[in-house]
């Protein structure tokens, strides 16, 4: 597959050649950290759920609503009548529901009080009764959450739009293993602790070692640039503190600001890491530095190298293609979150986009996070996966289960193939897919004859599973790494 640099050269040549193209503005806001710290929160207070089309609040027709954490805020059409707020925080239980006409039922059940809202646009309804069903359950973040969040901003001579990819990763230890394998430059990284924790706990300052420990891995690639808040870096990081309503006293006094901020520059100089970065604290609840850190976000991601890049316009038909068709996926006419790339030509067609222009632009598109692609390689090549947030949802969750993982991985990080149909519940081409798309993310890889594998049909073989692997190496380790250092 070509790299992004090699992509974004060849964009570069046609846009000049042809004079055409379209500038873009957009970047990746990537959220990490430890579990239940506060990640959805600050994305939920950052970028709030806001209705475009027609709404209706208790039968009022209303300007539009906002959803920012724990608050519906109701916008009235008479901008002079100060916004209500509806404060899902203080009500102890909800029904959310959709019926037919597109309402979603609200209820608080103690005092029988119900709000109805009516939203004409069924991508909204399910955006926005998806918010209210984490909020009501408190639900934990499954794999990785994407969402697009555009950002008007006034220029001299116009509006353009920063388009935000935003990535909020789940905590948990099961998904925690994997994410790494996901993060990559053009990004904004939000790596979030909480700031109430004890510093030694998991979600305290230390757990946010092994996320600075991965982004420095990660980000030490050549490929990756420098990262710092000034022009020509490819990436900058915010270090988060959230919970600071919890602080006593409230907030952040300059001293105890001043201790956090030191500890962490201590913890870096101890695992040798010189990233740039900021130290920030919010407060989801409170709001407390929530408008200032989006500034910052949006400031840093101005500065990036690649921003106002431009691309030739056929890819921004393909990309219309791959979200209409993940929109289509959502309400379900598609069945499947992977697309056999027979498919597309006929699309591409339709579009007057050529067919190597086509896969280009989805090489492009896997590396902003809009889909997965990896052209060039067998059978990987013939898929498109028009959801990435399938792979680590539906895929690894599913793998790395802590139940699936003691029933199916052996002590030593085996993974026989004649379990994947129980564990996925698919047919042989669409497991075989997935163990290519799995072994390319590095996430596990399949035996040789030599180390103990057959070549007798796929379901006979074995993959190791790299995060799966003993903490110890076996005694024959070193024999085995000279070995293989011969070759
Ligand atoms: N008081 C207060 N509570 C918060 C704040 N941020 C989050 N919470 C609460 O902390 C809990 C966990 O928040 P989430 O945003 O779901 O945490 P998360 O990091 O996304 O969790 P995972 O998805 O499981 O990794 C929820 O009950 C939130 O209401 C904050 O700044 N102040
Ligand atoms: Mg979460």
């Amino acid at each position: 597959m070509k790299s992004t640099n090699e992509i974004i050269l060849y964009c570069l040549k046609i846009g000049k050649t042809q004079n055409q193209g379209v500038a873009l503005f957009r970047t990746k806001v990537v959220v990490v950290g430890y579990e239940t710290v506060g990640k959805t929160s600050l994305v939920e207070r950052l970028f709030p759920f806001k209705s475009k089309g027609i709404v209706e609040v208790d039968h009022v027709r209303v300007g539009f609503i906002e959803l920012s954490w724990r608050e519906l805020i109701v916008h009235w059409e008479n901008h002079e009548k100060h916004p209500s707020i509806i404060n899902l925080a203080d009500i102890e239980s909800w029904e959310c529901g959709e019926k037919a006409g597109g309402v979603i039922f609200l209820r608080q059940l103690k005092s029988g009080n119900q709000h109805l809202l009516l939203l004409s646009d069924r991508e909204e309804r399910a955006l926005l009764l998806a918010r209210l069903k984490r909020i009501t359950g408190d639900e934990r973040t499954v794999g990785i959450a994407f969402q697009r969040v555009d950002i008007p901003m006034p220029t001299e001579h116009d509006t353009r739009i920063l388009q935000l990819r935003v990535c909020d990763f789940a905590g948990q230890y099961s998904y925690y293993n994997n994410h790494h394998y996901f993060l990559s430059a053009r990004s904004v990284f939000l790596v979030v602790y909480k700031t109430t924790a004890p510093p030694s706990s998991s979600q305290g300052v230390d757990g946010l070692k092994f996320w600075l420990k991965s982004l420095s891995v990660h980000l030490a690639k050549p490929n990756f640039g420098g990262g710092d808040s000034g022009s020509g870096s490819l990436y900058s990081i915010f270090i988060v503190g959230t919970h600071a309503d919890k602080l006593e006293p409230p907030h952040s006094t300059e001293m105890s600001f001043l201790e956090r901020r030191k500890r962490i520059e201590t913890l870096l100089a101890e695992l040798h890491i010189a990233l740039p970065y900021e130290y920030v604290e919010v407060s989801s609840s409170s709001r407390y530095g929530v408008t200032e850190l989006k500034r910052k976000i949006i400031l840093s991601a101005e500065g990036h190298a690649y921003m106002g890049e431009r691309v030739p316009s056929s890819y921004i038909d393909v990309e219309q293609l791959v979200t209409q068709m993940r929109t289509e996926i959502a309400l379900e006419k598609i069945p499947v979150a992977e697309v056999n790339l027979d498919f597309f030509p006929r699309l591409f067609r339709e579009r007057a986009v050529s067919v190597e222009d086509g896969k280009r632009a989805l090489s492009l598109l896997h590396d902003w996070g809009e889909c997965i692609y990896f052209g060039g390689l067998e059978p990987l090549s013939n898929y498109v996966v028009l959801d990435p947030s399938f792979l680590s949802q539906q895929v690894m969750s599913r793998l790395f289960q802590p139940l699936a993982v003691k029933k199916y991985i052996t002590a030593e990080g085996i993974l026989p193939h004649s379990v994947l149909g129980d564990i996925w519940g698919r047919k042989e081409n669409d497991i075989k897919f997935l163990m290519s798309l799995l072994e390319n993310f590095e996430v596990c890889f399949e035996l040789s004859e030599k180390d103990g594998g057959t070549q007798e049909g796929f379901f006979n073989r074995r993959s190791v599973v790299t995060s799966c692997l003993p903490g110890a190496p076996p005694p024959s380790f070193a024999s085995l790494w000279e070995e293989a250092w011969s070759w």
